[in-house]
């Protein structure tokens, strides 16, 4: 995020860096991970490489989103539109929620760090639905941040299956047309409970939604970022949500 010229030189050990305002961290926090092929192409490394790299920056935000008092973290992690991608890539990718668990689940659950999932689970292979599941079991009662995976996931699928169930509830006479309202679709989508996201960042440049989250972004601060999702550090979210603060302080407050 080079736009920024903001150094945290003066970081503390742990607990929040001097220049944000601890009174107005971002509640949600969502990220399109973007840039892992771009990445592994520049360094002439196979794009695995890329995604590999991506899953250690998915620790270094966790942690630095955890020390900060982010509640809930949203980390696009495979759209819908990713099983379009060579056969190999995806059985790659599919490998890659257990490693990351198999890495790291430890260290969340003691972080009280509670793992969900947003998506679906058709197509998922049993190995990787597995690994996930058991995540989101063994920390369910986990209270400190939500690290949310969006994980084959789409939004219009989401809004849509929200419509069947609406429409669903009135034919059977549960809803009348008249009781239909915003949180009546808010209490089908998968994200159901979790406040919107107040910042989303996406990295690589690319500056598009991309099917994430339509309706619970109506109202986010949107960041871009053209650094490649493997190089995103600590730093670097920090210096997103300064931004987030002084857009905030303009357009927030009473
Ligand atoms: C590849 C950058 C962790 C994005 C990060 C199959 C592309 C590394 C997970 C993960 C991926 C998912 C669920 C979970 C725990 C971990 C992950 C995918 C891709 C999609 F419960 N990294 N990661 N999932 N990459």
């Amino acid at each position: 995020m080079s736009q920024f010229k903001t150094w945290f030189g003066k970081k503390k050990e742990a607990g929040i860096p001097e220049q944000l305002d601890e009174t107005n961290i971002p509640k949600h926090v969502a990220i399109i991970m973007d840039g892992n092929g771009r990445w592994a192409r520049r360094r002439g490394l196979p794009r695995a490489a890329g995604h590999h790299a991506g899953m250690k920056a998915i620790k270094r935000v966790t942690v630095a989103a955890d020390n900060i008092g982010v509640e809930v973290l949203s980390l696009y992690s495979f759209s819908t539109e990713n099983w379009k991608r060579p056969r190999d890539e995806v059985d790659y990718l599919m490998k890659l929620p257990q490693e990351f668990l198999a890495l790291e689940l430890d260290e969340l659950i003691e972080k009280n760090v509670r793992v969900r999932m947003t998506g679906w689970k058709e197509g998922v292979p049993a190995h990787t639905l597995g690994a996930v599941e058991e995540a989101v079991e063994k920390t369910k009662n986990n209270t400190g941040l939500i690290l949310n995976f969006a994980f084959n996931y789409g939004s219009r699928m989401e809004m849509m299956e929200a419509v069947r169930g609406i429409v669903k509830a009135v034919q059977s006479g549960e809803l009348t047309l008249e009781q239909v309202d915003e949180a009546s679709l808010e209490s089908r989508l998968q994200t159901a409970g979790l406040p919107d996201p107040d910042l989303l960042i996406r990295t690589s440049g690319e500056r598009r939604i991309s099917n994430f989250m339509l309706w619970q972004l109506a109202y986010t601060e949107l960041i871009f970022s053209d650094l490649y999702w493997p190089d995103f550090s600590d730093e670097h979210l920090y210096e997103a949500i300064l931004e987030y603060q002084s857009r905030n302080r303009r357009f927030g407050g009473l």
